[in-house]
């Protein structure tokens, strides 16, 4: 078995980097193996509760009320509308579900109406994700009270070209979040988005802060940039399919017991690519023809690809139903 470790230079994730392509994915899928089925992928499905008019200033994002991207701006979802959503998402096949809002922070207020809904969610049996942005201590804590299993919040990029993509939180305010919410015993979901512009060593440099956190995040979503008309960042050079792969592939070997998330990006992707990228080790995706506010493959084209490929869904449960997997 691959042990986890915490102190990894960016010598040695660049040296992964920069191994022969197919040294780096035999490397990552004989990680993979020792600690999931190879054939078992994860999905969850998204929804946005609330969205745009967001007062941050992230550049590659349609919803900050600072760029000029054309989201319609919605307030917070009525509990009955998501409830509806989540037994469709559920029927659907998916064992989690992601609910997203547009906030630099919650509200306490806010935080009791989103509580509502993961309680309601949890009530029809799916696994619940909420991505709220940043939390204090004590909001972290009442989410664990409500029974939240995972808390998204990104770290998105290098602590190096951060600054060139968002100006209105810093990095650290990124870590403390991530913080809190690993006090409260919350599961943690944690990547970023490549594609950005940023240089491979800000790639190694990203995936060094996650896989040096003091544990690794359980869920490691790994965006690919969808460029938005309207953003800073549109029309910005596109990452390399390949090297989008070796993202994924270095991610699972840092990380070997953690989900790696194949996220945002996949409408652009090739079924070649995703197959590739399941081939590093990606074993998670979203699952639903849209994510927070742009497309996603609709779930005809994602069922066909994982016939293609031999791969069943994987059904997880909470801890109290740990290993009681059940192939589709
Ligand atoms: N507002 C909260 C926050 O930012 O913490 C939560 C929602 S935010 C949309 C969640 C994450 O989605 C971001 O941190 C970013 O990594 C990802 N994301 C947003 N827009 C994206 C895009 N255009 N392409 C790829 N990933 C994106
Ligand atoms: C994550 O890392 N990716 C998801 C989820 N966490 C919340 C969001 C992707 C958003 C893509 C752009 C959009 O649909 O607005
Ligand atoms: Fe707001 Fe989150 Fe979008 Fe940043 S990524 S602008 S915080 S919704």
């Amino acid at each position: 078995m691959s042990e986890l470790r915490n102190d990894w230079s960016k010598t040695e994730i660049s040296a992964l980097f920069d191994l022969p392509f197919n040294d780096l994915l035999f490397q990552a899928q004989s990680i993979h193996r020792q600690h999931f089925d190879p054939n078992q992928v994860q999905v969850s499905t998204l929804l946005s509760i609330k969205t745009g008019a967001c007062p941050e200033d992230c550049g590659y994002c349609s919803q900050s009320a600072k760029n000029d991207a054309a989201v319609e701006r919605e307030r917070l979802l009525p509990l009955d509308e998501v409830i509806e959503k989540a037994q469709l998402a559920k029927e659907n096949g998916a064992s989690r579900f992601c609910m997203g809002a547009a906030w630099r922070n919650p509200t306490d207020k806010n935080l009791d109406k989103v509580i509502d809904m993961i309680i309601a969610v949890k009530g029809i049996g799916l696994e619940t994700c909420v991505t709220l942005g940043m939390l204090t201590n004590d909001q972290s804590q009442r989410l664990k009270e409500a029974g939240l299993d995972y808390y998204n919040h990104n770290l998105d990029t290098s602590p190096e070209y951060y600054g060139d993509i968002i100006t209105t939180r810093t990095f650290q305010d990124r870590l403390d979040t991530l913080e809190y919410v690993r006090n409260a015993n919350i599961n943690v979901c944690s990547g970023g988005i490549v594609g950005m512009g940023e240089k491979q060593t800000d790639r190694v440099s990203f995936l060094q802060q996650l896989v040096n956190l003091p544990k690794h995040p359980e869920s490691v979503p790994i965006n690919m940039l969808v460029q938005v008309e309207g953003t800073p960042l549109h029309g910005v050079d596109e990452i390399e399919p390949i090297q989008f792969v070796r993202t994924i592939a270095v991610a699972r070997i840092l990380m070997p017991e953690s989900m790696v998330r194949l996220s945002a990006g996949r409408t652009e992707m090739s079924d070649e690519m995703q197959a590739l990228c399941f081939l590093a080790g990606a074993n998670s995706i979203f699952y639903g023809d849209k994510l927070l506010t742009t497309d996603n493959p609709d779930e005809n084209h994602d069922q066909l690809l994982f016939e293609k490929l031999g791969i069943n869904k994987k059904h997880e449960f909470s801890s109290d139903h740990a290993n009681e997997a059940v192939f589709a």
